[in-house]
């Protein structure tokens, strides 16, 4: 039985490491201070689907796939995915409602969530996701029935007016702390429910403290 989302620490390590041991040492390590492991294409091309499986037995996991086609591939994909132990899929916005609607329907089949992409985290990220359309993605988000939407760590400002769009019913995760510039303690502030952090943990010489020390930065808010 794999393990299901639920807030304790407030991070969720993005693991974009690509290679099984690696994964699995570095998720065993920082297990207790994350409440879940993402893993997107670096990890799962490197080492295969099977990874989620054996990771779900550590925390939960979040499928990070970006899932972003007509409606019966998403599907497809998110049978996929569940299927192979994970507790969440991460979804695009932009493909409209029908993809949408089918990614969510899918994921109630499973009893298992969705996150949808609202705005994108890096420099260019706010090129086309403007600010109407990020706040119509999340709308979409929160009409479709979705568990939550993806929003930028390194616009604070925007996390909170997605936060405003959404209400308090859907969840946000906010990577683009650590390497990409972003402040934990801000992003929370501003309406987060968990920071996504990748680099800054698991390429440190001590992944488990890194880990710790995002989770004392942001525990008084959380
Ligand atoms: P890092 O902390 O190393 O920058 O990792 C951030 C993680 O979040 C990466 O897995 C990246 O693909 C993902 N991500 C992001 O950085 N910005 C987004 O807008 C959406 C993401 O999924």
């Amino acid at each position: 039985m794999s393990k299901s989302l639920a807030r304790k620490n407030g991070v969720i390590l993005a693991l974009d490491v690509t290679d099984e041991k690696t994964a699995l040492t570095v998720s065993r390590e920082v297990a207790e201070a994350v409440d879940a492991i993402k893993i997107g294409y670096p990890l799962v091309l490197g080492t295969g689907l099977s990874i989620a499986e054996k990771l779900s037995r550590i925390a939960p996991v979040i499928a990070d796939f970006k899932v972003a086609d007509i409606p019966n591939t998403d599907r497809l994909i998110c049978e996929h995915v569940f299927d192979a132990g994970c507790d969440a899929v991460i979804v695009q916005g932009f493909t409209g409602p029908d993809s949408l609607t089918e990614c969510v329907k899918t994921a109630n089949e499973y009893q298992k969530k969705v996150f949808v992409v609202a705005e994108m985290s890096h420099p260019g990220g706010d090129h086309f996701f403007t600010d109407s359309v990020s706040k119509e993605i999340a709308a979409m988000a929160k009409k479709s029935g979705a568990f939550g939407i993806v929003a930028p760590a390194t616009r604070p400002e925007r996390v909170k007016e997605l936060r405003g769009v959404i209400g308090s019913g859907l969840k946000i995760i906010s990577p683009g702390v650590g390497a990409q510039g972003g402040s934990a303690a801000d992003t929370i502030k501003a309406g987060a429910d968990w920071v996504i952090v990748g680099r800054s943990i698991y390429g440190s010489k001590n992944p488990r403290e890194e880990a710790e020390k995002v989770k004392r930065e942001i525990e008084k808010y959380i």
